[in-house]
């Protein structure tokens, strides 16, 4: 099979065919409403772009080019962005293709280490991610072609290029963030003849003697890629992209947003949520036991995270895979056991506090089931991965290829600049 470049370059004609008979055929059609709740609540149900990574359906979760999530869990990372891209998953040679083309391009410049090395020892690795991405801008392909005059036709060619830059040096940056805000020791190199996850893994420098921790960061960074184009993460980095900012600015911009607790840090507010709950019961929670901190969290005006959804009305796929993996490696550890019992305490929990609020006259909590958040950080923390708030930096690293193809195929079909019209209160007062 055809190495990536090779093969997006190949299918590019026919996007954009198919994208310009479907506008003739179609442009007028209409395919959603906008009522004045949702434009207050967030845009909430409204269809109004296009993602052709990945969809989500509320009751069937993450479907990746056509695959629900769970039938191509065995994929490795590197196999997801190939089939992110281009919607075919990839042979062995286009496979060992694509993963030298990332060894190749995972040397980090001094430069970023010594901007990270420069930031104040609290900050949160997220703020770190942030700022060495950034950093790296002046690596762009993209910006460097522009200001030499490249013609729109063009554009994906350096966007792709500063795609796999970014995920060449990503794991290498984000390992390196790892040992050096929690005092681990040097940046370990990346290995050429190893795959991406596993690269991860071992550059993080946990001890794996069975190779098990390998296994879950590649179920990790697949599980995490894409979750199409509406969540904050990506909807940012596709805004950002839209005005022609390149790669590095794009993705920065979006794990800026993947850092709020609503979104991405949930994972890391989860785990702490866990723990202060078997320290309050000193070890796993009764079921019971469990209910009253529920419903003293829930009291007290905060969310559960890790449960909820803008989307999903059923138990995300992906707490379902990851509960799979606890279930075969890790069953008799006490925090896997106390995520168990939370899920089968708190969609109950919620439900009846969902009940309360709609008597209060507030609204009603549309999901009471898990989402990714749930389950994720009980099996890092089995691995010796305790240094929660760094979990969110794993997120990004996965959500770093969903972000990136999702810029290069726009960059491909020339998707116009992002730009909806919004209106004041006293228009909806006025016209609503
Ligand atoms: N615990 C308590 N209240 C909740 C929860 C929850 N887990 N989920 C929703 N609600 C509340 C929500 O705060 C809102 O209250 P208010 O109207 O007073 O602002 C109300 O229920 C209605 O919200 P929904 O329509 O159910 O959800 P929405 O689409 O607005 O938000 C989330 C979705 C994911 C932001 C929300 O469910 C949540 O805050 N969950 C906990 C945080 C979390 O797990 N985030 C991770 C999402 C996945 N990810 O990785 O990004
Ligand atoms: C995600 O993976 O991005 C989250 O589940 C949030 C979302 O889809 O809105």
């Amino acid at each position: 099979m055809a190495k990536l470049q090779d093969r997006f370059a190949d299918i590019i004609p026919k996007m954009r065919t198919d994208q310009a008979a479907i506008l003739k055929e179609k442009g007028d059609k209409v395919i959603s409403e906008v009522t004045v709740k949702q434009a207050f609540g967030g845009m909430r149900g409204i269809k109004g772009m296009i993602c052709d990574t990945s969809v989500v359906e509320p009751d069937k979760g993450l479907i990746i080019r056509g695959h629900p999530l769970l039938t191509i869990q065995d994929l490795w990372p590197e196999e997801i962005f190939y089939l992110l891209l281009t919607g075919d998953k990839p042979d062995k040679e286009a496979t060992e293709a694509l993963q030298l083309d990332l060894a190749a391009r995972s040397h980090v410049p001094g430069y970023v280490w010594d901007v990270l090395e420069a930031m104040p020892d609290d900050s949160h690795p997220m703020a770190m991610l942030s700022a060495a991405i950034i950093v790296m801008e002046k690596e762009s392909a993209f910006r460097a072609w522009y200001d030499e005059g490249m013609t729109k036709d063009k554009y994906w060619l350096p966007m792709l290029e500063d795609g796999l830059r970014l995920l060449g040096v990503l794991p290498v940056i984000a390992a390196g963030i790892y040992r050096l805000r929690y005092d681990k020791g040097d940046p370990i190199p990346y290995m050429t003849n190893l795959d991406w996850g596993a690269n991860y893994a071992r550059m993080l420098g946990l001890p794996d003697p069975t190779g098990e921790f390998a296994k879950l960061m590649r179920l990790y960074l697949n599980f995490h890629c894409d979750h199409e184009g509406g969540n904050v993460s990506a909807n940012i980095c596709h805004t950002t992209g839209s005005a022609l900012s390149d790669v590095f600015y794009s993705v920065s911009a979006g794990l800026n947003g993947l850092a709020g607790p609503l979104h991405g840090l949930a994972n890391q507010e989860c785990l702490d949520w866990i723990l202060q709950l078997m320290d309050t019961f000193g070890g796993v929670p009764t079921e019971e036991e469990l209910r009253d901190f529920a419903d003293e969290t829930l009291d007290s005006g905060q969310v559960i995270p890790g449960y909820g959804h803008a989307v999903l009305r059923v138990t995300d796929p992906r707490f379902t895979g990851f509960v799979e993996f606890g279930r075969e490696y890790l069953a008799d550890d006490p925090v896997f056991q106390t995520v168990n019992t939370v899920f089968k305490v708190v969609p109950k929990a919620l439900e009846a506090f969902s009940a309360k609020r709609v008597k209060a006259g507030k609204n009603p909590i549309a999901n009471f089931w898990p989402n990714v958040d749930a389950s994720s950080g009980s099996l890092l923390f089995h691995y010796g991965l305790t240094e929660f708030p760094y979990y969110t930096v794993l997120f990004s690293v996965s959500r770093a290829m969903g972000m990136i193809a999702q810029l290069i195929i726009n960059r491909a079909l020339g998707t116009p600049l992002t730009r909806p019209k919004w209106v004041s209160t006293k228009w909806v007062k006025a016209n609503g």
